[in-house]
């Protein structure tokens, strides 16, 4: 839920007007919202080169994935990971534009353990191919557009460590 449906959500409940503070931080929400959707259309426009570029800088790191015996070896195993990847950029495209890291947990993170076990994926390594994402991201925007998304892909990496 975005930060202005929470604070309706909340000031309803209560029959009462927003609070300042509560305006307050929807200004700086609506004022930074310019800035996520131009991240959002750069990772948009740039996904084959981010996902290109961070799946060559995850199998320099993590070689042992790619080779055999590893999860992601052969070409369509190694393919099923970059897509993941890709699922992985666009979940947290979603939750950039929206300001709201719910959508990125409620598609891709919940139960995520679970699953990267039962198919013998090492999710550490997938919590690297994230954050080679984070740094190919980042190099296609300024300084504050990339702390920005950092913080999201951060989130993500987390919620795999
Ligand atoms: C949008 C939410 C969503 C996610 C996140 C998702 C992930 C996901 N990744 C899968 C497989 C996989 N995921 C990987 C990924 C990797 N292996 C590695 O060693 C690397 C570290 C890593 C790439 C970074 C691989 C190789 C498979 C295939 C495993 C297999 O079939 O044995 C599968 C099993 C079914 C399939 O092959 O499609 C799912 C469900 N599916 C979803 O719908």
């Amino acid at each position: 839920m975005s930060i202005v449906t929470k604070s309706i959500v909340n000031a309803d409940a209560e029959a009462r007007y927003l609070s300042p503070g509560e305006l307050e931080r929807i200004k700086d929400f609506v004022k930074a919202g310019e800035t996520r959707v131009r991240i959002a259309q750069v990772m948009t426009e740039s996904r084959e080169k981010i996902i290109k570029e961070a799946g060559q800088q995850l199998f320099q790191k993590r070689p042992d994935v790619v080779s055999p015996g590893g999860n992601a070896y052969g070409e369509e195993m190694t393919a099923t990971c970059l897509r993941d990847l890709d699922y992985y950029l666009r979940l947290i495209s979603y939750g950039i534009v929206s300001g709201d890291v719910t959508p990125i947990e409620e598609i891709g993170l919940v139960g995520v353990r679970e699953m990267y076990k039962s198919l013998g994926t090492p999710i550490e390594a997938v919590a690297e191919g994230v954050r080679c994402m984070k740094t190919v991201t980042c190099s296609l925007l300024d300084y504050e557009a990339g702390s920005e998304a950092a913080t999201y892909f951060d989130y993500v990496i987390g919620a795999m460590s």
